[in-house]
């Protein structure tokens, strides 16, 4: 075999343990790796995780090259940049001449069919490894799960528990339970010190990177500087570490709490390394239970933080390629309403709302239960055509990727997937989000009122929801308890309500403001 193999690098398979690079010959392969429109346009990227994707592709490449390898790298401010990664890869075939071409599966399907192309349609071999950088092969899952009436992320957990030796004595979880999600639902004391994400100064590199991002997507999504993030496996290790020591700990309790200011409380905001390839997640689950076992941190913070990685990351991840490529289309609720204006400008009287875009707009993140319970469930109450919601999330955060955002936005959040992913709607009005933060003191509506021009609008929508759907839901046991509720309400209190509704979802869409 004469020539050298292309192993193709792709933005979010910056590891050097990634299996295309560990089967590859620095003295004889070529990395290929591109930055392309195509990769900075499918989705409305934020410009933070653009400029976060670019800077740390450079590094990385950097870093190979330093290391002895051969690394093709284009530019997305080339003279004439490829506008593809199908275009990347066909101008490296024909400046390299390769024997042939290694990939790693990429993230999407979208990619994967690119791919699968390629070993179809090139007069070249080409070989596409499984990511063994996730904890559950693709296959692996889709046999977990054949036959099961039902997908529960608790069931798969305990398997991935057992598989891996995590936090486990003896055969049984530490502790005596598998899960300690109980102690982790409450609401944040008023005079709590949250510890702040390890913040990393730009190098040149980074300001290079920035300075392009500023130049070519000055009508992107989101705020630009100040920049922080971790651009290297480096630096993201020392994020890591911080967190280790300083949020783990508090983790577990206030996990589901949100608190008007405080924009990152005692969560890791590691989830952009992790799925880019700068963070290992069978090291992250292994380094907190070390934190557990040394007596740095307490049980429920630990096992909470190993089930969001070693259960819910890789069930998602699961459930994406099992159900194939018309998952981001379904629809089940028959949701059609057009994404309100006030996702992209944060311009909304809802504090709660606000707090969450505002600080998706500055940081490229928010927590899971703003991602959950605030601006999912407000899409969800409000009937947001679900692919639209779908491509927003994609966009904005930093950490997202199809294989994980879909199935948390498309399932878990908008029960489009019809509850393969969860059993029940996440739906629900102001009293949880007053019950979880502090955001309704300050509010200009009032989370207690039901109807009315002041009351919270996630009242009134919360019940038009459930009134939509009570064909669906009236027989999940889960959620039937809330019709038996409405059905004991005044008639005059249901109408108020209903009344409300009509208002509120009236105003949005003609645009005013909410
Ligand atoms: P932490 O709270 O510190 O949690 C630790 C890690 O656990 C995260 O870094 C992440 O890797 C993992 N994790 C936690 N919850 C989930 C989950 N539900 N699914 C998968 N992994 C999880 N996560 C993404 O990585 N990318 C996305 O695009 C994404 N989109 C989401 C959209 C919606 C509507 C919802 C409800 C959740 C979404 N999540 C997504 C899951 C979760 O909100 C983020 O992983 C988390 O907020 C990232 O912040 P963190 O790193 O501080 O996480
Ligand atoms: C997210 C992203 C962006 C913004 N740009 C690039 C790029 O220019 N080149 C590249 O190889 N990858 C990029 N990525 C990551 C890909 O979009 C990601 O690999 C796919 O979405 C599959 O997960």
């Amino acid at each position: 075999m004469s020539g050298p193999r292309l192993i193709l690098i792709l933005g979010d398979q910056l590891s050097r343990d990634l299996p295309s690079l560990v089967a590859a010959d620095p003295a004889r392969d070529v990395v290929v790796m591109a930055e392309v429109f195509e990769e900075a346009s499918y989705a409305p990227h934020h410009v933070k995780k653009l400029a976060f994707v670019f800077s740390a592709m450079r590094h990385f490449a950097q870093d190979l090259r330093a290391d002895g390898w051969r690394v093709d790298y284009a530019r997305l401010d080339d003279p004439d940049p490829a506008p593809s990664i199908e275009d990347a890869m066909t101008r490296a075939i024909v400046r390299h001449s390769p024997a042939g071409l290694v990939c790693t599966e990429p993230g999407e399907w979208r990619l994967q069919r690119v791919m699968e192309g390629w070993t179809t349609r090139l007069d070249l071999p080409c070989r596409i490894f499984a990511d063994t950088r996730f904890l559950c092969a693709r296959d692996a899952f889709a046999e977990w799960a054949e036959g099961r009436k039902s997908l529960r992320m608790e069931y798969f957990y305990r398997e991935m528990r057992r598989a891996h030796d995590l936090l486990m004595q003896d055969g049984d979880p530490v502790g005596g339970a598998w899960n300690f999600d109980a102690e982790n639902r409450k609401k944040a004391p008023r005079d709590a010190v949250f510890p702040s994400p390890l913040k990393i100064a730009p190098d040149a590199i980074t300001e290079e990177v920035l300075a392009m991002v500023e130049a070519r997507f000055p009508e992107s999504f989101g705020v630009l500087r100040p920049f922080w993030f971790a651009v290297t496996a480096r630096d993201a290790a020392r994020a890591a570490d911080h967190f280790m020591a300083n949020a783990l700990p508090g983790f577990g309790d206030v996990q589901d709490a949100m608190v008007e200011d405080e924009r990152f409380l005692n969560h890791s905001v590691l989830g952009q390394y992790l799925n880019a390839g700068l963070l290992n997640p069978l090291d992250l689950c292994r380094r907190a239970e070390a934190a557990y076992r040394a007596g740095d941190a307490p049980l429920n913070a630990v096992e909470g933080y190993v089930r969001q990685i070693l259960g819910w990351r890789e069930f998602m991840r699961g459930i994406y390629w099992r159900e194939g490529e018309d998952y981001i289309h379904r629809n089940v609720l028959g949701a059609t309403r057009a994404l309100p204006e006030f996702y992209w400008t944060g311009d909304t009287d809802m504090a709660c709302m606000k707090a969450a875009i505002d600080q998706t707009r500055t940081e490229a993140y928010a927590h899971h239960i703003q991602r959950l319970m605030v601006t999912g469930n407000f899409a969800l109450l409000a009937g947001v055509n679900p692919h639209q919601v779908h491509e927003w999330y994609l966009g904005v955060y930093a950490d997202a990727y199809e294989w994980v955002e879909a199935p948390n936005v498309i399932g878990m959040s908008q029960f489009a997937d019809g509850g393969i992913v969860g059993s029940k709607p996440y739906a629900a009005s102001g009293a949880y989000i007053d019950r979880m933060s502090d955001h309704c003191r300050g509010c200009r509506y009032d989370v207690k009122k039901k109807s009315g021009p002041d009351a919270c609008p996630m009242n009134p929508l919360y019940w038009d929801f459930m009134l939509r759907h009570r064909d669906r839901f009236a027989s999940n046991p889960r959620v039937a308890r809330a019709y038996s509720t409405w059905d004991r309400m005044a008639e005059d209190t249901r109408a108020a309500s209903r009344l409300s509704a009509g208002a509120v979802l009236a105003r949005l869409d003609a645009g005013e403001r909410i």
